[in-house]
């Protein structure tokens, strides 16, 4: 009896418990489900609901690695950590000098005559972003009572404008409104007009502070770097805006009035124009140096004034279509998408001869900044909607804006192979192999790209260097909070340690090394500003969150100086 009442009891329990454990694993695996396709769910819910065609992401898009725009605090503050050491020892060494060695712990000037801050300036608008109040203080003070730009000497009119006058203004913005800045500003660019009053309007390439007087680049006289003319526009313009006075306006924007008109057929630049005749002479066409952020100012400038101003954007997509057709091309080993440039050659000495262009298969460390840029044009001038989606869905961009996505995505995955070296940091220049190439003379090869020029027991060549440039974290910062994916925040972690292992001073500051690939690393005595300004700025923003300086209320300028965007209250006459 016990045993049947035993059975019988035992066969109601599993008969009342089978449905108990049924229910519990249908919960659980409802739950994974919804955990893990959390996506794909939501989507079938949308369809469900009677909502349009279900939503797809775009190429690189990985569910899985959304993190969405939480600040990470440990890595943000071990970035400020890293700034702090930086500037500290600079402070220490050298207040005030233009640059600084941090080896020989010493600071030197851009011209005989003094220097007129470009480290200061350049850090300011990073330490206010830090919440570094000490630092900052101290700073601020030297702008007030030691800067000048009485100085008999020749200043470059791009670099002086994108460090000096854009941090100035990217100071007075986010000190809220600290007339010291724009006092300074205003001083700064009255100093300058005078390199507009050429012919065409171009400006001359440099810049006598003290006479007001413009003068030409004595490696080039009478020629003008493209991207050099077409990088002050966000500040001038930005200038105006402050002060309703028009004039910084204008003449930064004829210098686009006179490149579009001079603009080669496909829409793509050379890299030198004639600053006479504002027309582009026969030179070299690349997203590397003097071409660089000629590109990235033309989508900056439609940005700026919040996507009023369409010249801009067109203007930007027929380059970006130009270089597609003519730069954009693919490694041999493993396909990763980079951009060649094109190098005019004559076949004899005759020079009447026919011109030719070879396509060069290599790419600076500074093309590095165009796979964010693509990102960003992207979710702006090739977006269907005002406020595209983090990530943005395939429907709200435009086919060109598809484009540009697919394209940003892989040149990033590029750059990131180029940081595959024995230090974790990228050459100045890559050169990806094409089948012509003599690759026996060639030392470290990793498959698709190589050093040019490295050979075992003599000094590396230029090309090996890794100079404290920024482009890389630039796009992975962009590419981050477009997308809130973990894997750039991942990248910029990687790099982040590299520069800490290879390029950190024991005894303050960070310098310059001469041969990614070689550990350990030989050092170069010098801290380049943009390090303070871009590299670890970009790197702070990379780990912080959503909120500090979003890009749908700021624009970059190309030396990482947040501006705000408006809507202009001068009227644009270029159109
Ligand atoms: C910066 O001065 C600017 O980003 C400029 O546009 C080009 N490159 C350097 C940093 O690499």
């Amino acid at each position: 009896m016990s045993r049947r009442y035993c059975c019988q009891t035992s066969g109601q329990q599993n008969a009342f418990n089978m449905p108990r454990y049924f229910s519990l694993f249908v919960a659980l695996a409802t739950a994974f489900a919804l955990y893990q396709y959390s996506d794909f769910v939501g989507r079938g819910v949308q369809v469900w609901l009677g909502q349009d065609e279900p939503s797809r992401q775009l190429p690189g898009w990985s569910p899985s690695s959304y993190i969405g725009l939480e600040a990470d605090i440990t890595k943000r503050d071990a970035i400020v950590a890293a700034f702090r050491h930086a500037w500290l020892a600079y402070e220490r060494d050298a207040m005030g000098a233009d640059e600084y060695h941090p080896i020989s712990r010493k600071g030197s000037n851009l011209t005989e005559e003094g220097g007129i801050g470009y480290t200061v300036v350049d850090a300011l608008d990073t330490m206010l972003l830090m919440g570094l109040d000490a630092e900052y203080q101290r700073a601020r003070t030297w702008v007030e009572e030691k800067m000048t730009f009485e100085r008999d000497a020749d200043f470059n009119t791009f670099e002086t404008t994108i460090r000096v006058l854009g941090g100035l203004l990217s100071a007075y913005h986010l000190s809220g409104g600290d007339a010291l800045y724009l006092t300074r500003a205003r001083d700064l660019a009255d100093r300058m007009l005078p390199v507009f009053d050429t012919p065409s309007g171009l400006p001359l390439s440099m810049v006598n502070l003290q006479k007001r007087q413009g003068v030409h680049d004595k490696d080039n006289p009478g020629l003008v770097s493209t991207a050099e003319v077409s990088t002050i526009q966000l500040e001038f313009r930005y200038l105006s805006e402050l002060t309703d006075v028009d004039v910084y306006w204008k003449k930064a924007e004829r210098v686009m009035a006179v490149i579009r008109t001079a603009r080669m057929p496909p829409g793509l630049a050379s890299i030198f124009m004639d600053v006479r005749e504002g027309r582009f002479i026969t030179s070299a066409i690349r997203l590397g140096s003097r071409g660089d952020s000629y590109y990235e100012y033309l989508l900056k400038q439609f940005i700026q004034t919040d996507r009023t101003e369409g010249v801009y954007r067109e203007m930007y997509e027929d380059a970006v279509q130009a270089i597609h057709d003519h730069l954009v091309q693919k490694s041999l080993a493993s396909g990763l998408t980079y951009t060649a440039e094109l190098i005019p050659e004559r076949n004899s000495a005759d020079p009447h001869a026919q011109l030719s262009w070879r396509l060069t298969p290599k790419q600076d460390f500074l093309v590095c900044f165009f796979g964010g840029n693509l990102l960003l044009s992207a979710t702006r001038s090739g977006a269907l909607v005002q406020d595209v989606s983090v990530p943005p869905r395939l429907e709200e961009l435009s086919e060109v804006g598809r484009r540009d996505w697919t394209t940003g995505v892989e040149l990033i995955r590029t750059c990131m192979d180029t940081h595959d070296t024995k230090t974790g940091l990228a050459p100045e220049i890559a050169h990806f192999r094409i089948p012509s190439d003599n690759m026996q003379s060639v030392l470290n090869a990793p498959g698709d790209w190589y050093i040019k020029g490295a050979r075992a027991g003599e000094f590396p060549p230029y090309d090996a260097r890794y100079m404290l440039r920024p482009e890389t974290v630039e796009s992975l910062f962009v590419a981050f909070r477009l997308t809130g994916d973990k894997r750039y925040r991942e990248h910029g972690w990687a790099i982040f340690r590299a520069i800490e292992a290879h390029c950190r001073i024991p005894s303050g500051g960070y310098a310059t090394i001469v041969n990614v690939d070689e550990v350990p690393v030989r050092h170069e005595d010098k801290m380049e500003t943009f390090f303070l300004s871009e590299t670890l700025k970009y790197l702070f923003l990379l780990f912080s969150d959503g909120d500090t300086i979003p890009l749908s209320k700021y624009v970059f300028n190309t030396e990482a100086h947040p501006l705000p965007i408006f809507t202009p209250s001068i009227r644009t006459g270029f159109s």
